[in-house]
């Protein structure tokens, strides 16, 4: 039994034939993830990447764009001629067309592992071929990731430095949950994770007579005991304002809180009031948005304002249209409470989306891969990829910036996958045919790999030497190889050494170092820089973690709170900015200079409802993470005859005629998916839930709009940015219409490898 480590948790395995045969969670680790029952097969499953590929018509017709792919077979070669024509590509693409013209952003969340990070490779390599265009922020957080570092002066403090769970299982009387604490989400944290506190935290608030309110279209958002209001999705920001309003006109409104922390507060308070508008945002308003009645609001505020209140914002309510808006007016809401630095009241962002929120963080930094700078200046917004693709050369706008797409010849992918997270997959098909090559390495024949035209196996985790690292988690976890790597599968450090060798620099990528003697170097340096003593490397290795210490007992901003001078925020006042001057600058109609109710498209209150009356729910899986490892047991049990489950409520269900266990079709102007559906009275009537991560299988693999047989929502979601300011993520939300599917099914071939051929003169 050796010890390794997923997103998901620290675990031991049993390793049979080369294979994980069975997983113990790591001991001490008191609610261990439920996904590491996928794990189990997953080193010599069916759709793993046996060698390297090509992609026939890439291979026979050279580079150039090609509405071919993802609809032609593949050509196995060799790892040397692999080298040699991806070399040649890279060169031929920077001395044409320059560096600018690969894309390189790569997003994805690859595998735990510090050095083996898919990302820190592809990145380094990139920059010393001389630079690739780039992107910044996530699909997690792309509104956030602007928003708040204007308005609050920083957008990950708010959760890797965020009040403790137990300062809030000690202190919060009421903590209000705008999207729940979905416990199926707090298993992961990006690197690892070796605990999961947030369950044992709530049941402590529980005891001590802490109540959970929680706002969301699906119940079992919240684990157990809680007062369930579930609003129409997207909505919240009126929900808010509605609950300001009360504060604001009921004198429950902290005023001196206002005045000496914030800034801004009189011109919203003019919209809140609608002074200007006529329309005050009250909770009567508010009802005929939310569907909530307005006497549940109004008194709800009230009681807000009696107690200790903590106000929880998930990132999922940002991943929508105007998704700057929640945050921002849930810490508006939480100012006017006037509780933003004291133990249990005030503001979280995060709660329930991610592990790391409520964990204290570590007191260091963490072991890395050096990076050099990057040349290239050029950057898009993540999720603008396929308007890059598709608008080469044009004008857009993002974060007070006007910006120009660069022409992108080549298309490098490395730990990610765009046809798990990119919207209107059908559109992303059409961009994807576009650029002159498109590269991917990946364990897996995922949709993005069969729509590559050169295929690079990669080693998954447990099959390398690594060690973990997060900034909220305590261990540091060594993470030795529990099998031999897969067929002729290389780790990505491997690959972009031969790369770099054949490109002339060799020598920096490598620095003359092994990935082993990479691991022992990264760790002395790091260690060398730290205020106290870690045993050394061969020493952490054979005891398998070494622990570090954590800031425990945090509380969000109390350091502002208590000297707003000292500690005056990163904001151009120094101040929550609940208006602020600079986004107003901006003029963009779609983000104002304070929080606001602006309507979406793709809400039941709009005019799309009529001919999609349903409002789909793409939110994280509780069956594995993002698209990984969708073979495996636990997401596997979880399908409806072989397709991901739709949830629907017994009424949207039956004035269709379908019935729980029958496969249907989801379907809205952009595109269709068949899913399985489970029948739940635990959703908002009029609200469907199909989570992410069913990998794109098209039934017709030549049509960019086909079907796609399995279930993945992305094929529906509309590919639209949040607002011009950050152009964030909009794929949690999504109209759509459904209807039973009375054809015969087809099969789902998701898993399946690609037809490849191998050639008889091949070696
Ligand atoms: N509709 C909708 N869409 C969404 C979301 C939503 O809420 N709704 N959520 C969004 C969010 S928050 C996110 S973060 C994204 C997630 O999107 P991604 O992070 O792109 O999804 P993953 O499936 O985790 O992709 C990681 C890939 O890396 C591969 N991999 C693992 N280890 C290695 C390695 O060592 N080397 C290489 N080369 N590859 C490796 C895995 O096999 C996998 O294919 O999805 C987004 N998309
Ligand atoms: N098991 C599992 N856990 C994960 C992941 C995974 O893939 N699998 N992915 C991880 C990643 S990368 C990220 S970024 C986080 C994402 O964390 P989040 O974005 O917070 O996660 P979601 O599950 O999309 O959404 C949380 C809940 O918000 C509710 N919700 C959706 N829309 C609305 C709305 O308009 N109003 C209200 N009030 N509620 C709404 C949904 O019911 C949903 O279950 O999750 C992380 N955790
Ligand atoms: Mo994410």
């Amino acid at each position: 039994m050796t010890g390794s480590l997923a997103h998901w948790g620290a675990f031991t395995a049993d390793v049979v034939d080369g294979d994980i045969a069975a997983v113990h969670p790591m001991r001490g680790d008191a609610d261990p993830s439920p996904l590491l029952g996928n794990l189990p097969g997953s080193l010599r499953h069916r759709s793993r990447v046996e060698g390297p590929a090509v992609r026939r018509g890439w291979l026979e017709d050279g580079p150039g764009p090609s509405d071919r792919r993802g609809a032609e077979e593949f050509v196995a070669v060799s790892w040397d001629e692999l080298t040699e024509l991806l070399a040649t590509e890279l060169r031929r693409v920077v001395d044409t067309h320059g560096n600018e013209a690969i894309y390189g952003g790569s997003y994805g969340w690859s595998s735990a592992g510090r050095f083996h990070h898919a990302q820190s490779q592809v990145h380094r390599f990139l920059k010393l071929l001389g630079g690739y265009t780039f992107s910044r922020h996530s699909y997690s957080l792309g509104a956030t990731g602007v928003i708040m570092p204007r308005v609050v002066g920083t957008h990950d403090d708010l959760f890797k430095r965020s009040t403790d769970w137990n300062v809030i299982a000690a202190h919060t009387d009421l903590m209000v949950c705008f999207g729940g604490v979905p416990m199926k989400n707090t298993g992961i944290n990006d690197g690892g994770t070796t605990a999961h506190p947030t369950r044992d935290a709530l049941r402590r608030l529980r005891e001590r007579g802490g109540r959970i309110v929680s706002f969301s279209p699906l119940r079992d958002d919240v684990d157990g005991d809680c007062e369930w209001l579930a609003p129409v999705p997207g909505t919240d920001v009126a929900v808010m304002l509605a609950m300001a309003h009360v504060l604001a006109t009921e004198g429950l409104a902290d005023k001196a809180f206002l005045e000496r922390y914030c800034t801004g507060y009189d011109r919203f308070e003019r919209y809140l009031l609608g002074v200007d508008d006529g329309v005050p945002k009250s909770p009567r308003w508010a009802e005929d948005v939310c569907g909530l009645p307005a006497d549940q609001l109004t008194e709800l505020a009230r009681r807000m304002a009696a107690g200790r209140t903590l106000v929880t914002i998930s990132w999922s309510l940002q991943r929508t249209r105007h998704g700057e808006q929640a945050p921002w007016m849930g810490l508006t809401l939480a100012a006017m409470l006037g509780q933003i630095g004291v133990p249990g009241g005030g503001f979280g962002h995060g709660y329930g989306s991610m592990n790391e929120a409520g964990l204290p963080p570590l007191r260091c930094r963490l072991p890395s891969l050096p990076q050099g700078p990057n040349p290239v200046r050029t950057f898009i917004p993540v999720a603008a990829v396929s308007d890059m693709l598709l608008h080469p050369g044009e004008p857009f706008d993002y974060n007070g910036l006007s910006l120009t797409y660069p022409d992108i010849r080549l298309v490098y992918w490395a730990g990610g996958n765009p046809f798990h997270h990119h919207q209107d997959i059908g559109r992303l098909r059409r961009a994807m045919a576009r650029p002159d090559t498109v590269v991917v390495h990946d364990p897996y024949w995922t949709a993005m790999a069969k729509h590559a035209d050169v295929v690079v196996p990669s080693t998954t985790p447990y099959e390398r030497d690594d060690y973990s690292g997060s900034h909220n988690d305590p261990l540091l976890v060594a993470m030795p190889a529990l099998a031999e790597p897969h067929a002729d599968s290389r780790d990505d450090y491997a690959t972009f050494s031969a790369l770099a060798h054949r490109l002339g620099f060799g020598e920096a990528f490598t620095e003359g170092r092994t990935a082993r003697e990479w691991l022992e170097h990264m760790y002395q340096t790091w260690s060398y820089g730290l205020t106290f003593e870690v045993p050394p490397f061969d020493e952490f290795w054979r005891a398998g973690s070494v622990r570090l210490p954590t800031e425990p007992g945090l509380t969000l901003l109390a350091d502002f709170r208590a000297d707003p001078v000292a500690h005056r925020l990163h904001t151009p006042s120094g101040r929550i900015e609940i208006f602020s001057d600079d986004i107003d600058g901006f003029g963009y109609d779609d983000c104002r200079g304070h929080p606001a109710w602006l309507e979406p498209d793709e809400w039941l209150g709009g005019p799309r409802a009529q001919e999609f009356p349903l409002h789909l729910l793409a939110n994280q899986p509780a069956t594995r993470l993002h698209g990984q490892l969708d073979g495996g047991a636990v997401s596997q049990a979880s399908k409806v005859q072989g397709r991901e489950p739709i949830r629907m409520h017994p009424t949207d269900a039956a004035a269709r005629g379908v019935d729980d266990g029958e496969v249907v079709r989801v379907f809205n102007d952009r595109g269709a998916c068949l899913a399985g559906v489970v029948v739940d009275d635990g959703l908002r009537p009029g609200v469907v839930q199909l989570s992410t991560g069913a990998w794109y299988d098209p039934e017709d693999p030549a049509d960019a709009n086909s079907l796609c047989v399995h279930g993945n929502p992305n094929v529906l979601t509309a590919d639209v940015g949040t607002s011009k300011l950050a152009h964030g993520c909009t794929g949690a939300h999504v109209l759509v219409q459904i209807e039973r599917f009375d054809r015969p099914l087809p099969p789902v071939r998701a898993h399946e490898p690609p037809v490849i051929v191998r050639r008889p003169d091949a070696q």
